[in-house]
């Protein structure tokens, strides 16, 4: 029996490099993804790239690296940091919780170390001492008429009301920390992310609903300020540093979960579903941090990562307008993302009215978002289909 299941074990490891080999190769994802850069005015990408290249052959590696932008002065700055080499993505050997960013994630943190992890490691110590003394204090030998102690009202109490006291102390923090997390300030910026097999969109509906495709950056293509490996990507969420960030989750075909470690950040995106999270990244903290889908959908689920961009406003301003974007206080101003139906819609009430509703996905304020959902649902059905047939484990 032993051997039978040896040998079946056996099997499977040899099978699987086969498998991987029927999957289109990393570096093919574009093939899947609805063309992003056509989508998309093709200037900053290109732009961006130029210039860090310029400075990558010039000097090594620098912390931000800031492009010195070639063009003349109107040229926007959309240079992007690299990452911090201890914040916000996991180290080599690291076993601890990610430094947090957050407000949220440090009092998640805190209730992490200075009341679970201290409380779990005493009862455990406890558990097994008392363990160790009846194993040796009882043990046959030593007693070899058995106690018929059925009954010991004191100690029932001790073991019934300490757990309970024990209960009450971790929960006062817990739902002090849950409280937080689901009562978010009013957002400032709107963002709805969307999984898809194997990639990220992020769209911008404050921002004259522009869209954005985010794929990881094949490993012979990937700079170091681009970030660690199966982390990098060549479009980043970016969002001002300082700025309540509520993020409007969903998926175009399976369930995916966006994840950043850095902001105590996780949430299911689920077909059919906005699910609403935040985070706010102090305004003395911008930077690079990195995460991952957190939730099995498929062959290449470990390699649709994702890059959150905190920047200065000013620099977010710019960066917004080399997407094409616009910022809510230029009301008025062109859209010139003409392929989405719901953006007049977004551009006339996602200022205003989003924000308002932070918690009730389906009240007023978030009639923005369902447009752009029912718009996005329409758009790309077809990638699922043809992405999903092609499993190497078809009978
Ligand atoms: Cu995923």
């Amino acid at each position: 029996m032993k051997s039978l299941k040896l040998t079946l074990m056996g099997l499977m490891l040899a099978a699987a490099p086969a498998m991987l080999a029927a999957q289109p190769a990393p570096g093919t994802t574009p093939a899947l993804s609805p063309a992003p850069a056509a989508a998309l005015p093709a200037t900053p990408a290109s732009s961006a790239a130029a210039g860090t290249a310029v400075v990558n052959s010039a000097t090594p590696v620098q912390t931000p690296v800031v492009t010195p932008p070639a063009a003349p002065k109107a040229a926007p700055d959309i240079s992007h940091y690299a990452p911090d080499p201890e914040v916000g993505h996991p180290l080599e050997d690291g076993f601890k919780i990610q430094p947090q960013v957050t407000e949220i994630g440090q009092d998640a943190l805190w209730m992490h170390n200075v009341v679970l992890m201290p409380i779990i490691t005493i009862i455990s110590l406890f558990v097994l001492a008392l363990l160790l003394w009846v194993v040796v204090r009882f043990r046959a030998k030593a007693n070899p008429t058995p106690s018929r102690t059925a009954h010991n009202t004191t100690i029932e109490i001790i073991w019934t009301l300490a757990p309970v006291l024990l209960l009450l102390v971790i929960a006062v923090p817990s739902i002090k920390l849950l409280a937080k997390q689901y009562s978010p300030p009013k957002a400032d910026l709107t963002v709805k992310v969307i999984g898809n097999q194997w990639y990220w969109t992020y769209q911008y509906p404050d921002n004259g609903d522009f869209e954005l495709v985010s794929n990881m950056i094949a490993e012979d293509k990937r700079k170091p300020s681009d970030g660690p490996r199966l982390l990098a990507v060549d479009e980043r969420m970016v969002v001002p540093a300082g700025a309540v960030v509520k993020l409007i989750v969903t998926s175009n075909d399976v369930i995916h979960s966006f994840a950043v470690p850095a902001f105590w950040t996780k949430m299911d995106a689920v077909p059919g579903r906005l699910n609403e999270t935040w985070f706010k990244v102090p305004a003395d903290k911008p930077g690079v941090y990195y995460g991952q889908c957190s939730e099995l959908c498929g062959a290449r689920h470990a390699f649709m990562p994702i890059a959150v961009e905190a920047v200065p406003p000013a620099r977010f301003a710019a960066w917004v307008a080399s997407k094409g974007g616009t910022m809510p206080g230029a009301a008025g101003a062109a859209n010139p993302d003409a392929t989405s139906a719901a953006s007049p819609a977004t551009a006339a009430t996602g200022t205003s009215a989003a924000p308002s509703a932070p918690l009730a996905v389906g009240a007023p304020g978030a009639a923005v978002s369902d447009a752009t959902v029912n718009a996005t649902a329409t758009a790309k059905p077809i990638a699922q289909g043809a992405t999903q047939n092609t499993g190497p484990t078809e009978p």
